[in-house]
């Protein structure tokens, strides 16, 4: 794929279209991925996740400048499935407020759903895989952590880092979203409010009570993004994760189990396309629907006629 090749001898543009392609689900998307995956693995990628409005790309821009400093490339994702209408514009134009809009070492992309079921973090998770065969020494996915997709998405990286902020019943939320349970670190930001502190002692004690791994324990930063206060700090917590995880093989169990995922994840759409494109060329299937709209036949008994049909799963898998 000459595309492919470009991107990888370093083009930017290039990149940029091929990241459109993985976005839009190209028909040639398996393709491109198996170009592109024999060059993967060596970025190092770290999720945000947290409430909207939290801070999470004040953050990410903070982040960002101090691996710049540090001399790292930096590739970020932005991942917004909440708003499918409004959602790209906006997220665009908030993405295009940070500092290292023109900086070329810093390749920033945001993603919003298309209406498309489960895409979305397939795309997300095959752009990150782009990005680290460019050869960005870091991904940084941020997404809003609240339902399925971006769980998806965060469980692909090596780092999770959660933010919260300091406000009432913030804490909560986190526990429903889901976010004690993946966090690696914590940050508290917007710490310039009132309650931050008893916030990041009310998660520390919390957090006590529950540490599972035994070989890491998760530290909560509070910060102030927009006052470029506990970045540092907070840097070296995620440096010091990502030491802890290859020092303990944590890494690459954390990656096996991750190519497992997408391997049953991969399989699973397979399937899932094959069966629904063949089952609806079908009349029998627009028959059965009828029949299930009609109230003669419910979906359960539908689906078991359709699964003990060899002639139309064999047809699907030749
Ligand atoms: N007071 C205060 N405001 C902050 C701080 N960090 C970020 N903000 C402000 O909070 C607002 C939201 O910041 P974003 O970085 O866009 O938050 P986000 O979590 O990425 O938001 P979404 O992507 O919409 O979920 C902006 O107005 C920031 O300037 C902070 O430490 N203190
Ligand atoms: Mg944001």
């Amino acid at each position: 794929m000459e595309l492919v090749e470009k991107m990888l001898s370093g083009n930017q543009l290039a990149l940029a279209r091929l990241i459109t392609l993985l976005e839009n689900r190209a028909d040639d998307l398996p393709e491109i991925m198996r170009t592109v995956y024999p060059h993967t693995g060596n970025a190092y990628c770290l999720g945000v996740t947290g409430p909207p409005g939290a801070g999470k790309s004040t953050l990410v821009d903070e982040l960002t400048s101090v691996m710049r400093q540090r001399g790292l490339t930096v590739g970020i994702v932005a991942v917004d499935p909440t708003s499918p209408f409004t959602g790209g514009a906006l997220l665009g134009d908030r993405i295009r407020m940070q500092k290292h809009y023109l900086d070329d070492d810093v390749f920033i992309r945001s993603l919003a759903t298309r209406g498309s079921y489960g895409g979305l973090s397939a795309s997300a998770k095959c752009i990150v895989k782009a990005l680290d065969a460019f050869g960005k020494d870091v991904i940084i996915v941020e997404t809003v952590g609240v339902g399925q997709t971006e769980l998806e998405i965060i469980e692909a990286v090596d780092t999770i880092l959660v933010v919260m902020v300091p406000e009432a019943g913030d804490t909560i939320q986190t526990m429903k979203a889901g976010l004690m349970e993946i966090a690696d670190i914590f940050a508290v930001n917007k710490a310039d409010r009132e309650g931050a502190t008893q916030m990041a002692a009310e998660l520390r004690a919390m957090l006590s009570g529950r540490q599972i791994p035994t070989y890491w324990e998760i530290p909560v930063i509070e910060t102030e993004a927009s006052n470029s206060i506990g970045i540092e700090e907070l840097y070296a917590e995620i440096e010091h994760h990502r030491e802890v995880l290859s020092e303990t093989d944590q890494l690459s169990a954390r990656r096996r189990k991750q190519r497992e995922g997408e391997l049953i994840e991969i399989v699973q759409r397979r399937i899932k396309e094959q069966i629904i494109a063949r089952m609806k060329k079908e009349e029998r299937f627009s028959s059965l629907v009828r029949k299930i709209a009609d109230g003669e036949i419910d979906p359960y008994s539908a689906s078991n006629e359709i699964f003990s049909d060899r002639a139309l799963l064999q047809d699907c898998f030749q």
